[in-house]
């Protein structure tokens, strides 16, 4: 075999001079600089299922809300999880080999070392978002699959959570968590049938707007309304806008998830009226935000923490009326991005639990794992709910006492049905929080209205090494350099209501400061003077 990959890595040379690393979001960085990356993940992934005796892989190529011109890949477990830890490292090293004969070597040596039988067989499914590069960089990936003799099935295009919905149905089907059809089209089949009983006869108020980035989401969106019940049916009035993926160069550019909550406004192409629900994807359809003009003509945005407030208080309502709430607790899952509004919201109003991590969704995905319902999101919009092995069976064999109950826990079943567990899900979530707000009768101002958000800045800073900034607490508290953190405390105890914080970004070379106080001049200034002191 190691001809074969020796051959497979010839193909596509890693240009010299660069270092590559699988951060949170896998290897992401401009497109031109990833073929000799995307073969050797193939090796990777091949090496993986393997080490799993053949379970399925995934392999999703794209770079979400990035820029037209970057690329990425990540790769996904066999219950559509992010990747192992350890194999993250894997990864890296495997990615900065120099050489087609240190490539093979290295592979044979992860073999050697994890106890891989190299005749097993290895299988990887793969999917990529609509990038210009996708066709060439999905090239060097099959050549990398063939290299290693690995067996592959190509969906061709879907949005990141859609190749973890399949990866997962793969790996489960024919057992007692099979967890739908593993095709583009059980996917629409699953969740538009949750829709409709989460629904349960409760008719969605207005219409929603859906910008779809020029991504991959407008389209699969577009595929999913003909699954859904249509507005006669008392389904849901959706328009998608900014679904233009022929002309990839737009992808991202002025609209999207990551443009409107960085700029706290609307893309400029919107044309909606006051009041009407809008929502925008980012570009892989894996984080969603809402926003809408108030009456007075001003942008509110509903962010990644409104959508955990507003799931959260639905279904601790659920579990509540469906007499189950001795036996379950939701607990609330945040990054130190989350407003401190909403913290607060959900420890003295919903009353329950709020744990911090890191930033990225492994981070948040294993806080949520510790509850019996565990709602994660980060503010960005990306999130979903999971609920325990023990905590869906018991759902599922409750019986209810009365009609009330009955009434209460059918809904909550569908609404499991409607969340894809897997991972954050634009679609998935969407239609949750419509589901949600046609229960409550509730527009977005209502929603809005739960809590009000403390004035917000963040910045970026351009450093010299964003390496040397390290973090602890959450991220919440710098322990590297010396002698920053304190200068940042004594900023920060001069504002109202001030809270603050400098991190190393994991998606790009700089470093995010975050401030947050009673005013927004407050808020601004805090950002200013954190940022000085970065630099
Ligand atoms: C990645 C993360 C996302 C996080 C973002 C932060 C995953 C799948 N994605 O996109 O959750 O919000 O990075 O970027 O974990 P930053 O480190 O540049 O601030
Ligand atoms: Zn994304």
């Amino acid at each position: 075999m190691s001809d074969a990959i020796i051959e497979a890595t010839k193909k596509h040379p890693a240009p010299e001079g660069l270092l590559y690393t699988y951060g949170t979001a896998g290897f992401r960085t401009k497109a031109e600089v990833l073929d000799s990356v995307l073969t050797r993940v193939g090796l990777i992934a091949a090496l993986r299922s393997r080490a799993l005796k053949g379970k399925w892989i995934g392999v999703m190529i794209t770079a979400s809300h990035n820029p037209p011109e970057d690329n990425g890949v990540k790769l996904v477990e066999p219950l559509g999880n992010m990747l192992k830890e350890e194999w993250e490292v894997l990864s890296t090293t495997m990615a900065n080999k120099a050489t087609p004969e240190e490539v093979a070597q290295y592979y044979n040596e992860i073999a050697t070392k994890y106890k891989i039988d190299l005749k097993e067989p290895a299988r990887v499914v793969v999917a990529r978002d609509t990038r210009a590069s996708g066709a060439r960089l999905l090239g060097c990936l099959l050549d990398g699959l063939k290299g290693a003799n690995a067996e592959h099935k190509d969906f061709g295009f879907l949005t990141t959570p859609q190749l973890h919905y399949v990866v997962r149905c793969l790996n489960t089907e024919g057992t007692s968590e099979a967890y739908g059809e593993p095709t583009e089209k059980g996917y629409y089949e699953k969740f538009g049938a949750a829709f409709k009983n989460a629904l349960k006869g409760k008719k969605p108020q207005g219409s929603l707007t859906v910008d779809g980035a020029n991504g991959v989401g407008g389209p699969k969106l577009k595929e999913l309304i003909k699954y859904l019940p249509t507005k006669e049916e008392g389904g849901l009035d959706i328009h998608v806008v900014n679904d233009n993926v022929i002309k990839p160069e737009s992808l991202n550019v002025d609209c999207g998830a990551d443009y409107v909550k960085t700029n706290q406004r609307a893309p400029p192409s919107s044309k909606v009226g006051p009041l009407d629900r809008c929502c925008s994807l980012d570009g892989d359809a894996d984080r969603v935000v809402y926003y809408f003009k108030d009456e007075g003509g001003v942008f509110r945005l509903l962010d990644g923490d409104r959508i955990a407030t507003l799931v959260a208080s639905f279904l601790g309502k659920l579990v509540e009326q469906s007499g189950l709430a001795a036996k379950i607790k939701i607990g609330v899952v945040q990054t130190a991005y989350a407003n401190g509004a909403a913290t607060k919201y959900v420890q003295e109003n919903l009353k329950l639990r709020v744990d911090c991590t890191p930033t990225g969704v492994k981070y948040l995905h294993h806080a949520a794992e510790t509850h019996d319902i565990g709602v994660y999101f980060e503010a960005n919009g990306h999130g979903t709910v999971i609920f325990s092995r023990s905590t869906t069976d018991t759902i599922a064999e409750h019986e209810p006492r009365n009609p009330g109950q009955k009434e209460a826990l059918d809904v909550l079943r569908s609404t499991i049905e409607l969340i894809n567990q897997a991972v954050g899900d634009a679609l998935s979530d969407l239609l949750l929080v419509e589901v949600v707000l046609a229960h409550k009768s509730w527009g977005p101002q209502e929603w809005l209205s739960t809590y009000t958000d403390l004035p917000n800045k963040l910045s970026k800073v351009i450093v010299g090494d964003r390496r040397i900034f390290q973090t602890t607490d959450a991220e919440r508290r710098l322990v590297k350099p010396e002698g920053v953190q304190k200068k940042i405390d004594q900023e920060v105890q001069k504002v109202h209501q001030g809270r603050s914080f400098a991190r190393a970004s994991g998606t790009e070379d700089a470093v995010r400061v975050y401030a947050e106080a009673l005013t927004k001049a407050e808020a601004d200034d805090l950002a200013r003077k954190v940022s000085d002191i970065v630099k």
